[in-house]
């Protein structure tokens, strides 16, 4: 998670790969929607900017981040899909429901980035309460959209 020490935003800029051929899956989860889509958009920009074609931006929704790994494992099984990315917002409430999702989510991305041989990118922010999450979405410490974002193309160069 972004730091002091490290905005979102900051990441290599150069030295990847052509990706105006690659067709990215995006999945973004509808639990505080005015943030996700705040995620997502940093993740389009990101692509865009780096040459990718608008055309081959797929963007789904999934109903809460449980569900980005399915959502994830739909997109990765289409052989044309090059990379997912995952976008959600998971913030603490009064019960551990946070840790649960957290790490299926982690895990689960995992999996399908380990079983399709493709990137998928954990584009989940999580945090204990609402100004860390805005903090991480265009805010004081960037976009996590970006950097996911930015996570896939790199590893489209591997
Ligand atoms: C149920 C739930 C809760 C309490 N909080 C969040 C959250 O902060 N962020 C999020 O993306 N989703 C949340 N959900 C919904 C779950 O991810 C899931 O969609 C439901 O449990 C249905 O499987």
């Amino acid at each position: 998670m972004a730091t002091s020490l490290k905005n979102l935003n900051d990441y290599k800029k150069e030295g990847f790969g052509d990706i105006s051929e690659k067709k990215f899956g995006i999945v973004v989860a509808d639990w505080h929607s005015e943030i996700t889509d705040v995620l997502c958009a940093g993740a389009i920009d990101t692509l865009l900017q780096h040459g990718a074609k608008k055309e081959n931006i797929f963007r789904n929704t999934v109903p809460g981040s449980f569900e980005l790994t399915l959502g994830a494992q739909f997109l990765a099984l289409q052989e044309e899909i090059d990379a997912v990315i995952c976008i959600g917002v998971v913030i603490k409430g009064d019960t551990k429901h946070d840790d649960y999702i957290n790490h299926a989510v982690a895990n689960g991305l995992t999996n399908v980035s380990l079983k399709f041989n493709k990137p998928v990118a954990f584009g989940l922010v999580t945090t204990n309460n609402l100004e860390q999450a805005l903090d991480r979405a265009g805010g004081k410490h960037g976009n996590k959209g970006v950097e996911a974002a930015a996570a896939v193309i790199h590893m489209l160069s591997f």
